[in-house]
């Protein structure tokens, strides 16, 4: 592509003025996008906390510090979905931690169960990690579990698990987990078999502008040759409960900036996410004018995130969330998992 902003351009950018920074954002966003914000009416479900891995940010899994580990039932799961699929949901988000002793079969099969019932609600399952611990756990390839999950009715794939792809960061952050080029593998193959994912980062804690960029730029490289990432999602890291022993939670401004150069260097992914639960609503509302154009959803329950600090663990109200949209500016546009839209509110 022409005129394509490089690492090093894009690293300069930090150094522009915050505001200046969100004007060429905010522009980006109104070409893509005008003033439109998107969001979707979707349950997060976590089914265990149990994991194999070990990652040094992660509060939510099972250990010395949340020793309070639990697996929920397939009969659990489906009361779940059918109390959401009453009030209007069309989306559940399933991640799991890597847990050795369910077998294959309890990660798989609740997708068909969900499917069989349901067949209305998109199904956003199975994070590359997961993918990729399957894999070694079950001695099964890439391939195998990805089939297996087009099978078991899997629609599309969530961003998790790329946390920073320098593997030196990554490294101390989180070793043992999937590398980062596996984690592009897994969604490079998950985009050959026509299905969708997204795309996160973790930021705020022991990386720098450098490590953002150029967790940015190998996005872009995948997004040229499949364009099956659907949104980019920079999640702010939260300090509480983990190993990582971050002191100073990253800044507002920083944030913003972050949030606002992704916009510019990823041309080619269409939906910047302003992911609420580790920003807090108010920043993602800020969010919306450098860059951000979804504000991912209702969520209703969350675990991961609020294990470690972020105030998300029961969602937002459908009609809080619409008026905040309209409130700052925008318009409000529910959307589908794959980012059709369904109705302004
Ligand atoms: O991969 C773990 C992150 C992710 C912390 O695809 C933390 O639509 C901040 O991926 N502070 C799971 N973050 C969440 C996720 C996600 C969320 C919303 C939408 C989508 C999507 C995906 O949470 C993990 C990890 O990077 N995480 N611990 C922490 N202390």
């Amino acid at each position: 592509m022409k005129n394509r902003i490089d690492f090093d351009e894009a690293l300069k950018l930090y150094d522009m003025d915050l505001l200046q920074l969100g004007e060429l954002a905010d522009a980006k966003r109104k070409e893509l996008h005008g003033d439109k914000t998107y969001f979707n009416i979707n349950r997060h479900i976590n089914p265990t906390n149990i994991c194999a891995d070990v990652c040094k940010f992660c509060a939510y899994s099972a250990n010395r510090k949340n020793p309070n580990p639990y697996t929920m039932s397939h009969e659990e799961i489906m009361q779940i979905v059918a109390d959401i699929d009453k009030r209007g949901a069309k989306e559940v988000h399933i991640v799991s931690a890597h847990n050795p002793d369910t077998g294959l079969d309890w990660y798989l099969s609740i997708f068909r169960k969900i499917k069989d019932a349901y067949p209305h609600i998109h199904v956003k399952a199975l994070t590359a990690a997961e993918v990729d611990f399957l894999s070694r756990h079950y001695n099964k390839s890439y391939d195998e579990i990805l089939d297996l999950m087009v099978e078991y009715g899997v629609d599309s794939m969530p961003g998790g698990g790329a946390e920073i792809f320098d593997e030196k960061v990554r490294d101390y952050i989180c070793k043992g987990k999937v590398t980062s080029q596996q984690w592009l593998e897994i969604h490079e193959k998950w985009h050959q078999r026509g299905k969708m994912s997204n795309v996160t980062m973790l930021f705020g804690h022991v990386e720098s502008r450098e490590h953002r960029i150029d967790h940015m730029m190998r996005i872009r490289e995948l997004q040229d040759k499949t364009g099956g990432f659907n949104a980019f999602i920079p999640l702010v890291y939260q300090t509480q409960n983990n190993y990582l022993n971050v002191k100073e939670p990253i800044t507002a401004n920083e944030i913003l900036k972050t949030m606002a150069i992704s916009r510019v260097v990823l041309d080619n992914v269409a939906n910047l996410k302003a992911y609420w639960v580790t920003s807090t609503v108010n920043l993602a509302l800020v969010a919306q004018e450098f860059g951000a154009n979804d504000l991912d959803g209702t969520i209703e329950k969350e675990s991961i995130n609020s294990a470690a600090g972020a105030k998300s663990a029961n969602g937002v109200e459908l009609e809080e969330f619409v008026a905040l949209i309209k409130n700052s500016g925008f318009r409000p546009v529910e959307r589908d998992s794959v980012y059709n839209e369904i109705r302004e509110w």
